[in-house]
C-alpha cells in the first residue's frame, strides 16, 4: 500500500489542502493498493490559477516549439510503456497485454498524432479581404472516466496543449495511479509550469468545484449522461464552451451478405473487450432472420471462450449494476445463451460473458447502456427494419455494418444516426473523428476535429 501526496500545481507536486485520502482498489482481487489525496475547491482553485498564469507565455509559443514538448511527451509516455500498463492492470484491473496495447498504446498514438497536427495546422488563413486567426479557447477543464483511464486524459489534453490552451485535469477517482504518471512524463517532456495540472478526488467535490470554477473556459468531459447534463447546465448557464463524450449502445449490423462468422466473432470480442466497460462497444448485434440461429450459436461459443481472458470490472458498484441488467434480461424474457448474472469468482468484481438471444428493440437491454459484458443479439427482416432498429435508441455513438462488399455496407452506414462506423471489420485511426450523435454527446474528440474543439476564430478585416 502506498500512500501517495500532493496535486500537481504549476510544475510541481504540492502538498492538498485538505486531509482527505481516496483509497485505491486492485479490482481483480479487492485489496486497496493506494491512497490519493481528495482534492477540494481550494485545490481546484490552485491549480485553475496556475494554468491561467501559463496561459498567455503557453498560446504565445510557437505551434512548432508546442508540436517538439508533444512529441517528447510521446516519447516520455513510449519510454515508460510497462509501468503505465501495469499501474493501468492494478486499478482498473484489465489483462496486462490489453494494457500494454491498448491502455498505454493508444495514448501514446494519440499524443503523437496531435506532435505532428501542431506543427502542420494552419493557425492562420486568408479568406477575401480577412486574415482569420485560430486562438486557444483558454483554460480547460478538464473532467474524465476510470474506463480507459490514460487514453481519455491524452485525448483531452494533447489537442488542447496543441492548440495552446492550458489544462486542470480532474481524473476518476477509480483510476488516480495512471493520472499522477501521466503528470510525471508531462514534467519529463519539458512541459512549462501550469500548463498541465493535476487534482486528483471525488467528482462532487473536485470535478464540481472545477466545472463551476470561472477561470476555466472550456470544460471536456467524458463519462455517464446524467453527470454530463450537469456539466452542461453549468456550461451553459455560465456560457463556457462544452464538449462532453457520453454512453453509447451501438449498433454491429451484420448484412445477409457478410462473412457470418467472422463478424459473429470479432463484434463478440468487441463488446468483451475492457469487460465491456466502453462507450463504443457494439454492444446490440443485428443479424438477419434467416441467419439468426447460427449466429446467435457462435456468439454464445465466442463469449464462453473469451471467459478466462476477461478481466474484472472496475468497482462493485458497477458489477452490481451489470449484473442487475443481466437479471432484468431474463425477467424481461431475453434468452440467456451465455454467462449469466453471477459472479464466476469469489473475490474481485468479475461478471461472465455473457449473450442474449430473443431480445427486442424496446427491451431495457437493448435501450441502455450497460458498461459490462453483455451482447444482446436482435432479428432483423429486412434491411429497413434493421436500420430502424440501428436508429431506434437515444444514443449514437458508434457501430459496425459488415456486408459482401465495402459499397454495400458504406451505403447502409450512410443512413445510420452515428459518429462512427466500422465498415467490415475497421481498423482504430488515432486521426478520425470520435464523437456523438444525438444522446451521445457534443464534439469530437482524436484528429484535427479534435484540435478544433479548443480553438476559437478571430477574423482581421483589411
Ligand atoms: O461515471 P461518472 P461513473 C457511464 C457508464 C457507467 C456509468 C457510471 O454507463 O456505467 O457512466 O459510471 C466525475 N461534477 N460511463 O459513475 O460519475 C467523476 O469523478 C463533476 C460512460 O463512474 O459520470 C469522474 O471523473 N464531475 C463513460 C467522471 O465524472 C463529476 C465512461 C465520470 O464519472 C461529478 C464512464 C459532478 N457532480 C462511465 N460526478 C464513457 N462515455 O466512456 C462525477 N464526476
Amino acid at each position: 500500500m502506498k500512500a501517495h501526496d500532493g496535486m500537481f500545481i504549476d510544475g510541481a507536486w504540492r502538498p492538498a489542502a485538505g486531509p482527505d485520502v481516496i483509497e485505491v482498489v486492485n479490482p481483480a482481487d479487492e485489496q486497496v493498493i493506494a491512497t490519493v489525496p481528495a482534492g477540494t475547491a481550494e485545490d481546484v482553485d490552485a491549480a485553475v490559477r496556475a494554468a491561467r498564469a501559463a496561459l498567455p507565455g503557453w498560446a504565445a509559443t510557437p505551434p512548432a516549439e508546442r508540436a517538439a514538448r508533444l512529441a517528447a511527451l510521446r516519447d516520455r509516455l513510449e519510454a515508460r510503456r510497462d509501468e503505465i500498463a501495469g499501474t493501468v492492470t492494478a486499478e482498473l484491473g484489465a489483462p496486462l497485454k490489453l494494457s500494454q496495447t491498448v491502455h498505454a498504446g493508444v495514448p501514446i498514438a494519440v499524443a503523437g498524432s496531435y506532435a505532428e497536427l501542431a506543427a502542420a495546422y494552419s493557425f492562420e488563413e486568408k479568406a477575401g479581404n480577412s486574415t482569420i486567426l485560430h486562438e486557444p479557447v483558454g483554460v480547460v477543464g478538464a473532467i474524465t472516466p476510470w474506463n480507459y483511464p490514460l487514453h481519455q486524459i491524452v485525448a483531452k489534453v494533447a489537442p488542447a496543449l496543441a492548440a495552446g490552451c492550458t489544462v486542470v485535469v480532474k481524473p476518476a477517482e477509480d483510476t488516480p495511479l495512471v493520472a499522477r504518471l501521466f503528470a510525471e512524463t508531462v514534467q519529463e517532456a519539458g512541459i512549462p509550469a501550469g500548463v498541465v495540472n493535476l487534482v486528483t478526488g471525488l467528482g462532487p467535490v473536485a470535478g464540481q468545484a472545477l466545472a463551476e470554477h470561472p477561470g476555466v473556459d472550456l470544460l471536456s468531459f467524458t463519462g455517464s449522461t446524467a453527470v454530463g447534463r450537469r456539466i452542461g447546465a453549468i456550461a451553459t448557464g455560465m456560457v463556457k464552451k462544452v464538449a462532453l463524450e457520453l454512453g453509447g449502445k451501438s449498433a454491429n449490423v451484420i448484412l445477409p451478405s457478410a462473412d457470418l462468422a467472422r463478424a459473429v466473432n470479432v463484434g463478440v470480442a468487441n463488446v468483451m473487450s475492457n469487460s465491456g466497460q466502453t462507450c463504443s462497444a457494439w454492444t446490440r448485434m443485428l443479424v438477419h432472420r434467416d441467419q439468426y440461429d447460427e449466429a446467435v450459436e457462435l456468439a454464445a461459443a465466442a463469449a464462453a471462450k473469451y471467459g478466462d481472458r476477461i478481466g474484472p470490472l472496475v468497482n462493485a458498484t458497477q458489477q452490481q449494476r451489470v449484473r442487475g441488467y443481466i437479471e432484468k434480461g431474463v425477467a424481461e424474457g431475453a434468452r440467456l445463451v451465455a454467462g449469466g448474472p453471477e459472479s464466476p469468482r469469489e473475490k474481485g468484481y468479475y461478471v461472465s460473458p455473457t449473450v442474449f438471444a430473443d431480445v427486442t428493440p424496446e427491451m431495457a437491454i437493448a435501450q441502455e447502456e450497460i458498461f459490462g459484458p453483455v451482447l444482446s443479439v436482435l432479428r432483423y427482416d429486412d434491411e429497413e427494419e434493421a436500420l430502424r432498429i440501428a436508429n431506434g435508441t437515444v444514443y449514437g455513438l458508434a457501430g459496425a455494418v459488415w456486408a459482401g462488399s465495402e459499397e454495400e455496407a458504406v451505403a447502409f452506414a450512410r443512413r445510420m444516426e452515428t459518429g462512427q462506423v466500422d465498415i467490415n471489420g475497421g481498423r482504430f485511426n488515432p486521426l478520425a473523428p470520435f464523437g456523438g450523435y444525438k444522446q451521445s454527446g457534443v464534439g469530437r474528440e482524436l484528429g484535427v476535429h479534435g484540435l478544433t474543439e479548443y480553438l476559437q476564430t478571430k477574423s482581421l478585416q483589411f
